[in-house]
């Protein structure tokens, strides 16, 4: 936790990262940001940074306390409130070697700053109303994105669409409120069904809650990259297939069944987006303890993953037992399967069962193929997708404050009886509210508030 004194004190942290690139950026923010910026600063004709209007840049010197040279650098002054924290800021855009940032850095706190902690330019910007938690959160989102679907989603919240999810509920649960305290104006006998009007009202979030709760699941894993298994019989050619997607040869190819034992993970982008590869043993039955182990892990794969790629080897006759197991994995993950019939340039044989569905042509031999198995996975992942229908992220926090949410409201479903205590129903709505509220940051604790930017990187 910050300590009050250090509260309003400037803070500066480098905002780009570390490592190579000709420059780099340092942001200086606070209500005596500008003090500090001119101790720091050697501007021609003796000009004062402090003295220059809002929003402009200045080319000049960092100096240290013996006003030796640090670096030439440029200067942008901004004023609170039209900054980012909401409060009067310097960014700083010097040469990216690490001794002269870090010279820097020394200069800023010899003048009266300190060193960022974690988030906290949001956590200022939350402070001083520039953005509210939801928003802030969207920040780190939108900077650990590994899709490009899931930076689309972390942009609009920004913009703050979860935010106005929020205060559409918030203005129904008041709504309820209001009917709950105006009961307490009216007789009995004048029967106004008051709970009748609240209880259809939190049906309808509750509606709209669970609604969004499901999408959750789906968006973690947008955010986290797709994962596509490859799954089938030993020698479909399943490691063949996922060397070719992957470009590179990266599982063990043999013509002895059973050569893959263990799963195999291997990452690549695509189109925007990040795919988890996933190669795993061949299914089939067997007493080898760590084969069955092996397809045991299989399964385990074939369950989690967002797509799976059943592959079978098109030049062989599928067995019963083998007939058995495909069909098992499509009546349990229709939906998630795209199915690959490898091996075409070999003569073929008839395999009822697959043929009746859509399946995809294949051979190593043949790039195109592959290109085509690339291009299904990928109109695959936009009907998944787009079928999530939220324009927006949640995180873990927004989920447990959804749950909450649910839990508050369905006990106050229980009390709307034949005879309703409307003192505690209003009281119970009261603390619904508060619930939402902690969701935007409104009336967030301060510890609640420590532990969402603790996740954060220092520039942010
Ligand atoms: N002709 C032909 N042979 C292929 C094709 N794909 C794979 N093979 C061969 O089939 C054999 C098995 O390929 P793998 O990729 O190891 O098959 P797998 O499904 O990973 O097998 P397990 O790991 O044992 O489950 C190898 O000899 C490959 O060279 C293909 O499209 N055409
Ligand atoms: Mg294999």
């Amino acid at each position: 936790m910050i300590s009050p004194i250090t509260l309003n004190q400037p803070i500066i942290a480098q905002c780009t990262p570390s490592g190579s690139g000709a420059i780099a950026l340092l942001r200086l923010s606070g209500e005596n940001a500008l003090d500090v910026a001119n101790l720091i600063s050697a501007l021609p004709h003796h000009k004062k940074l402090s003295a220059q209007p809002t929003h402009t840049i200045h080319y000049g010197h960092v100096i240290d306390a013996d006003a030796q040279q640090i670096d030439q650098v440029l200067f942008l002054v901004m004023r609170a409130p039209h900054t980012f924290t909401g409060e009067d800021t310097v960014e700083i855009t010097c040469h990216n070697n690490p001794f002269i940032i870090q010279n820097i850095l020394h200069a800023a706190i010899a003048a009266g700053a300190r060193l960022a902690q974690e988030g906290e330019f949001s956590r200022r910007a939350v402070l001083n109303n520039k953005i509210d938690m939801v928003q802030a959160e969207a920040i780190n989102d939108l900077i650990h994105a590994n899709t490009q679907l899931a930076l689309k989603q972390s942009l609009s919240q920004l913009e703050g669409s979860f935010t106005q999810w929020i205060n559409a509920i918030e203005k129904q649960l008041i709504k309820a409120l209001a009917l709950s305290e105006a009961s307490f104006e009216f007789l009995d006998e004048e029967n106004m069904e008051f709970n009748l009007q609240i209880k259809e009202i939190i049906e309808h979030i509750l509606h709209k809650s669970a609604a969004l709760k499901i999408t959750f699941n789906q968006q973690q894993q947008i955010r986290n990259g797709i994962r596509i298994a490859l799954i089938g019989s030993v020698n479909a050619g399943k490691s063949s297939l996922f060397n070719a997607l992957l470009n590179q040869e990266r599982a063990i190819v043999t013509n002895i069944a059973g050569t893959t034992r263990d799963v195999i993970e291997a990452g690549l982008y695509k189109n925007g987006n990040y795919w988890t590869l996933i190669d795993t043993a061949g299914l089939r039955t067997t007493n080898d303890i760590i084969e069955q182990m092996g397809i045991e892990r299989s399964r385990e794969q074939a369950h989690k993953a967002d797509l799976i790629l059943l592959v079978f080897d098109g030049s062989h006759k599928l067995s019963e037992a083998e007939n058995t197991v495909y069909q098992e994995l499509l009546n349990a993950y229709g939906d998630k399967i795209i199915i690959i019939n490898n091996k075409a340039d070999l003569p073929q044989e008839r395999n009822p069962l697959i043929l009746t569905k859509k399946t995809y042509s294949t051979s190593i031999h043949n790039k195109n193929s592959i290109f085509q198995v690339e291009s299904a996975i990928q109109e695959k992942i936009t009907t998944l997708f787009t079928a999530i229908g939220s324009p927006f992220l949640l995180n873990q926090r927004h989920f447990n404050a959804l749950i909450s949410l649910e839990t508050q409201l369905a006990t106050i479903l229980t009390m709307l009886n034949e005879t309703p205590r409307y003192e505690l129903i209003s009281y119970h709505l009261n603390d619904t509210l508060a619930t939402l509220s902690e969701l935007t940051g409104k009336s967030i604790s301060e510890a609640g508030m420590d532990a969402v930017f603790r996740e954060f990187c220092v520039g942010k």
